[in-house]
């Protein structure tokens, strides 16, 4: 895909700044900024010229730096100028306006990335892992994303797809010579190829979901009953006063928020009004809205006052009408501990899943580490190599493949080999689903809309 016009956008933000950066891209995009330059002498490739920005009338409305990139040799692959200027975002807007009357069209969101990716500058993870680099909530998140941009995960979609593109010519083959004697299809190179086709897929997908986690952020929900410390373990874990404390009980009802990172993970935890039977339907309202958040958590920090059974917590779960949390996002936390020395971390069985259940006191800061290191584990992080960035898309995809893979693998077992065949052509087009290769337009617009502007 060629494309034929030149489009304009602001690529830094759109706020006052020392210097803000106008990108322009497509053929003649060089002549377009030129017609609004007041010197007309060339611009030299990758050279930075000092250059005075003005408007029909010929007044000054800027000076600044052009930088000129012709194709390929751009972010785009296609011929690219920047003017620097100063970061007005009064003038930038203006200077915008003149570049579209000298024939540049705005950007639609994400199209730079767009027109890199059909000129094949990089793939759609790549394209991908821009986007979310710049809108990483973490530091971890943003070392992720350069991982993906470097093409790193990539590579192991494209080493999986290698495998795979082996194993279908071992196939291909046992189909062709399948009047002979010799058994192809259960030959230990096929199966050496499946065993290595599960175990690459299998280790991607342990890796995206990190990746994702760290991609999308995670939602923690503080829950409890009234007075035990919820309010106080929000403000321990983020280091201030950001709710409400206060031994009077029901004194939370709106739910307060807080973006936090915890263990390189961007999080936003949510304080929740304490489950009670109250009169009051403001605090209903409150206790309502605590139940839906919890039910919709990615982790549930069910907070309990140290003195508390843990037989009678378990009951008090499992009572709220409607309410199920599910056990492999709970942690269970003893809080107040600085009243009862006498406590070591457990674990309770709910629905065969084992809850870890943590100490802390939200006063004294005691047991916060090990809580945050559990939170991290129950979130999907695993110590070891920074994952690389990855979307739902990403996991998604995998794990179709993976059925598909699991269908080849009974296949393969039963001799039935076209079937076979056919579930890794689609297990094929699955992963090239992720690189890009294979995706209907649409699709591709849908991803590439989700970016800012400029980008
Ligand atoms: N001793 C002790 N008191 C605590 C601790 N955490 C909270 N409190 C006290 O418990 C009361 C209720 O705290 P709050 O955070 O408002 O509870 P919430 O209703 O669950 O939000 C307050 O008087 C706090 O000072 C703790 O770790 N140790
Ligand atoms: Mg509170």
């Amino acid at each position: 895909m060629i494309a034929q016009d030149v489009i304009v956008a602001q690529a830094s933000g759109n706020a006052a700044a020392g210097v803000a950066v106008l990108r322009l891209s497509g053929p003649g995009c060089l002549a377009v900024l030129l017609s609004c330059l007041r010197e007309k002498s060339a611009i030299p490739a990758r050279q930075a010229c000092l250059r005075h920005f003005v408007d029909r009338q010929g007044e000054l409305l800027d000076q600044g730096i052009v930088l000129y990139f012709p194709a390929p040799h751009s972010f785009t692959g296609e011929d690219v100028v920047e003017f620097q200027g100063h970061g007005s975002p009064v003038m930038m807007a203006r200077l915008v306006q003149e570049l579209q009357a000298a024939g540049a069209r705005l950007a639609r969101p994400g199209e730079f990335s767009e027109r890199a990716f059909h000129q094949g500058k990089m793939d759609l993870t790549q394209a991908e892992a821009i986007a979310d680099l710049i809108a990483a909530g973490s530091e971890q998140a943003a070392r992720s994303a350069m991982k993906s941009l470097q093409g790193e995960f990539s590579q192991r979609v494209h080493r999986i797809v290698d495998t795979l593109t082996e194993l279908r010519v071992d196939i291909e083959a046992a189909i062709d010579f399948s009047d002979q004697d010799i058994d192809f299809l259960h030959s230990d190179q096929v199966k050496a190829r499946m065993t290595q086709l599960h175990t690459q897929l299998s280790e991607t997908l342990v890796q995206a979901r990190q990746g994702q986690v760290l991609q999308q952020g995670a939602s923690i929900v503080i829950a409890g009953h009234p007075n035990v410390g919820k309010s106080s373990l929000l403000n321990a874990l983020a280091g201030d006063e950001v709710a409400i404390v206060s031994d009077r009980a029901g004194t939370t009802r709106d739910i307060v928020r807080q973006h936090l990172v915890i263990e390189g993970i961007p999080v936003e935890v949510l304080d929740t009004a304490g489950w009670r039977d109250s009169d009051d339907p403001i605090e209903q309202e409150g206790i309502r809205r605590a139940l839906r958040a919890a039910e919709r958590a990615d982790a549930l920090l069910y907070l309990f006052d140290s003195d508390a059974e843990l037989a009678d917590i378990v009951a008090d779960l499992q009572l709220r009408s409607g309410f199920k949390p599910k056990a492999q996002r709970l942690l269970l936390v003893r809080n107040k501990i600085d009243t009862c020395p006498h406590w070591q971390d457990s674990q309770l069985w709910i629905e065969s899943h084992p809850c870890p259940v943590v100490g802390i006191s939200a006063t004294t800061g005691q047991g916060l580490q090990g809580l945050r290191q559990t939170l991290a584990s129950i979130l999907g992080k695993t110590p070891g190599e920074l994952p690389f960035l990855a979307r739902q898309r990403h996991v998604q995809a995998l794990q179709e493949a993976a059925t598909h893979l699991q269908a080849a693998q009974e296949q393969w077992r039963a001799g039935m080999v076209d079937l076979l065949a056919e579930d890794l052509r689609l297990m094929q087009k699955t992963l090239g689903s992720i690189t890009g290769e294979v995706l209907a337009d649409e699709l591709l617009g849908h991803i590439f809309s989700s970016f800012c502007i400029g980008k």
